[in-house]
């Protein structure tokens, strides 16, 4: 007998969203929503306001969120397909362990159980340190907050670190040297009053679309636009000057640049003078790099170093900024100190539209380099070696300050530490090394040797395979909570629907193990505003001081910028204000750069360059948008960009396979040849796993202050394996 087929009603009861396309009178016919509920995108840094809607406490669509300043109800194509990851059927519903089988589901007590006697048998034997956490900052404040607490209290261990370390820290150490805060200097609103734009080693069009509206703001204001990158990307097609750098160049291009402004007196004596420190240093170290040896260098035309310089100069207001290109470098801290000499070199911070900043990636990109979850940090951006710092957090803690562990290892180097056997255990929340690490090989060799794993993660990512415990986790439209936007706004996460099936809220699974571990009392919380409050008194005082918040002030004013001492506070949304900067003297320093090479460059067995980066419609290791069907179609694999020169020279076209040999690895793709990169550079996006992933290749060098790895330069030769079709 046939089986009657579904009709479409009952298509779209059963797959809902999944079904993958429009039904006839659009999803909002078909699901009116019970509620809608305001909070932001899950993604990247800008934090975009968007009203999620619910149905049958599920999330079945969005609505803008169009008096939410930052965006103002505009999104980019991951934003408005967010929704689509929520009622995932590959949605992790229970704790999954481990069996000679494969995994098999589990209730909580049973997984929970098994993770603390192994997180107890393995400090017995080996340490407290032997057990290490990693985490994330695509998660809450909160949940930051809680992991840094959780490691040092209930674990005692020293090594806990996040992936903002694969992301923010190059930029986050030069901003301490050299400005004493780790935060960008003004709000974006400041972007629309600036004359000129120098945007450099950031693919802002695609990678936050949102900001591109604030550049266009600028250019109908009348201001220039100069891009440096060593790809033509979306937003440097529209530049008024171009800076096609190579890979690895660019404290030496910044270097020539400030070498120009310096030779014309095009600088800010006034400034210097009144509110730096060590501009003579600077001076002296910029004096080798005329425009041709920069030009030798970077690779970029002397005329167009000099004429960078005259823009600059030009305007009365300008903003730099950057991103990871120039950050993803074993002389990551070095690049940007070499901006901010520019910026500060000519006075141009701390008025409205004349700033400077790092634009910061993941979702809370910057909440999450605050709060603790660092080796080397305490809440409220303390110094986990800071004798005072410590003090005040052991009072708050309600500990002793000897009971505090002290500096641990970084996580590149507490990967390494767990190849080399010295850590036995680890516990990982939103974080997906396999996928995100340099040099996949050795973390999977990592992977395998520990003894016990465990991951909070709401899918089965890459990571969670070699886990012995898969903890199903929370989305983040499934708790509440706060984030601090790329600008240092504080901003609110709503929970619109519950963790489905057994799933949980992340916060509760941390607090439950630390219940197990005997430490109910230091772990009191009953919801995540518990943990806010806490944070904020934690805070108070520190460098990064949110003691005037709370979430219904936040909420009142769509945002609140840190620092915010105290309840009448009303926030700072730009800092350096009349040229007081946060060290004690209240000045800015100077820090001199000397061009050096990167770790690997290329010779003549490895003669090509290659960096690494994303993609608009995929999201870091890809967990959440590779599972998102109408993303995938927009880019369905990754793909060598090359340009037709080094492409005419190997016999590659368009859709041939190419394999990309460094030193560690390789990886087979498909060719997209362009004319938009540098002869001499190919260019991988990097958020794909297993044979596809370009971290294959990638080169697990480190940079010696921030402990960033050197994603963006790598040597490669290359190698046609096959004709497309
Ligand atoms: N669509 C999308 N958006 C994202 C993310 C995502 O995964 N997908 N991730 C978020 C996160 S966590 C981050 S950190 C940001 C990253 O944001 P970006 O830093 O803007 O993005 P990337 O693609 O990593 O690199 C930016 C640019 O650096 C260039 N570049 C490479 N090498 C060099 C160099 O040596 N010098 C200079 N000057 N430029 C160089 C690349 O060509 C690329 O265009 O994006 C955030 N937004
Ligand atoms: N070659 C190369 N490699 C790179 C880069 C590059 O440019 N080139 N960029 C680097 C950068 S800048 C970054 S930021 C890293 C990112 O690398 P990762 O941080 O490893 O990447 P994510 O995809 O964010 O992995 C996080 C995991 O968190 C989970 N997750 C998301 N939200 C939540 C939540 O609320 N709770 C829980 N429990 N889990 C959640 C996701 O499902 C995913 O499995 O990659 C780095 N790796
Ligand atoms: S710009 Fe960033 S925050 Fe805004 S919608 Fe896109 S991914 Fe989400
Ligand atoms: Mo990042």
């Amino acid at each position: 007998m046939a089986i009657p087929p579904l009709s479409e009603q009952e298509l779209i009861q059963q797959y809902g969203p999944h079904l993958n396309y429009e039904p006839p009178g659009g999803w909002l016919a078909e699901h009116e929503p019970d509620r809608l509920v305001k909070t932001h995108c899950c993604f990247c840094g800008v934090q975009c306001g968007i009203q999620l809607k619910v149905h049958n406490e599920k999330v079945v669509g969005f609505e803008p969120w169009e008096d939410f300043p930052v965006n103002q109800g505009k999104l980019c194509p991951k934003g408005v397909k967010r929704y689509l990851q929520n009622n995932h059927p590959d949605r992790l519903l229970h704790p999954l362990i481990r069996t000679d089988n494969g995994f098999r589901e589990a209730d909580w007590d049973d997984a929970l159980s098994l993770v603390v006697e192994h997180i107890q048998r393995i400090q017995a034997t080996y340490g407290k340190d032997a057990f290490a956490v990693l985490s994330g900052a695509s998660v809450t404040n909160e949940k930051a907050y809680l992991m840094g607490k959780f490691a040092r209290v209930a674990l005692q261990t020293a090594n806990i670190d996040y992936n903002g370390r694969l992301c923010m820290v190059s930029a986050g150490a030069a901003n301490k040297m050299a400005f004493g805060i780790d935060r960008v200097a003004n709000p974006w609103s400041d972007i629309p009053l600036t004359q000129l734009v120098l945007v450099t080693g950031s693919n802002i069009g695609e990678c936050f679309p949102i900001l591109t509206d604030y550049l266009w703001r600028a250019r109908d204001n009348g201001a220039k636009f100069i891009a440096i990158d060593p790809r033509m990307t979306p937003i440097a097609r529209t530049a008024d000057l171009f800076l096609p750098v190579r890979p690895g160049r660019d404290s030496a291009l910044m270097n020539g640049i400030l070498h120009v402004l310096i030779e014309h007196d095009w600088i800010d004596h006034d400034f210097i003078d009144a509110h730096t420190k060590g501009f003579e240093s600077v001076q002296k170290a910029v004096a080798e790099y005329t425009p041709q040896m920069t030009a030798e260098i970077s690779g970029v035309p002397a005329a167009s170093i000099v004429r960078a310089a005259e823009m600059w100069a030009e305007a009365e207001k300008s903003m730099l900024l950057h991103a990871r290109g120039i950050e993803h470098h074993t002389k990551g801290v070095e690049n940007v100190l070499s901006c901010i000499n520019l910026v500060l070199a000519t006075g141009r911070i701390g008025q409205p539209g004349c700033g400077y900043g790092t634009i910061t990636g993941q979702g809370n990109g910057q909440g999450g380099r605050e709060h603790g979850q660092r080796c080397n940090q305490l809440p409220g951006g303390r110094d986990i070696e800071n004798p005072q710092h410590r003090e005040e957090i052991a009072r708050t803690w309600k500990v002793n300050e000897s009971e505090l562990p002290h500096v641990g290892l970084t996580a590149v180097e507490l990967m390494d530490a767990v190849n080399a056997g010295q850590i036995k255990g680890l516990l990982s929340l939103s974080f997906n090394p396999l996928v995100s690490l340099p040099d996949t090989k050795l973390t999977r060799a990592a992977l395998e040797k520990l003894e016990f794993y465990a991951a909070i993660d709401p899918f089965m990512s890459e990571t969670a395979h070699y886990a012995d415990v898969v903890l199903a986790g929370s989305l983040q439209e499934e708790d509440e909570g706060t984030v601090t936007n790329g600008e240092g706004r504080v901003v609110r996460i709503r929970r619109a629907v519950p963790p489905p099936g057994n799933a949980r809220a992340d916060w509760e699974i941390i607090v439950d193990i630390a219940h197990r571990l005997g430490k109910e009392l230091l772990f009191p919380y009953a919801e995540p505003e518990d943990l806010f409050r806490e944070l904020c008194r934690a805070s108070a005082g520190g460098p990064v001081d949110y003691a005037g918040l709370n979430y219904t002030k936040i909420e009142q004013h769509n945002g609140v910028f840190w620092p915010c001492p105290s309840r009448e506070h009303p926030g700072t949304p730009r800092l350096f204000e009349g040229g007081e900067f946060a060290h004690p003297d209240g000045k800015a320093q100077f820090h001199p750069v000397t061009y050096r090479p990167p770790d690997e460059d290329v010779d003549a067995t490895y003669p090509i360059i290659m960096t690494s980066g994303r993609v608009v419609s995929q999201y870091l290791s890809g967990t959440q948008t590779r599972r998102i069907g109408p993303l995938v179609d927009q880019y369905p694999g990754p793909q060598i960009e090359l340009h037709p020169r080094l492409a005419e020279q190997h016999d590659i076209q368009s859709g041939d396979m190419v394999c990309v040999e460094s030193r560690r690895s390789s990886v087979t793709l498909p060719a997209l040849v362009v004319r938009t990169i540098r002869p001499d550079t190919i260019f991988i996006p990097y958020h794909w796993p297993g044979e596809q992933a370009a971290n294959r290749v990638t080169n697990r060098a480190l940079d010696p202050i921030s402990k960033i790895p050197e994603f963006k330069v790598c040597a490669v030769r290359l190698r046609k394996v096959k004709a497309g079709v």
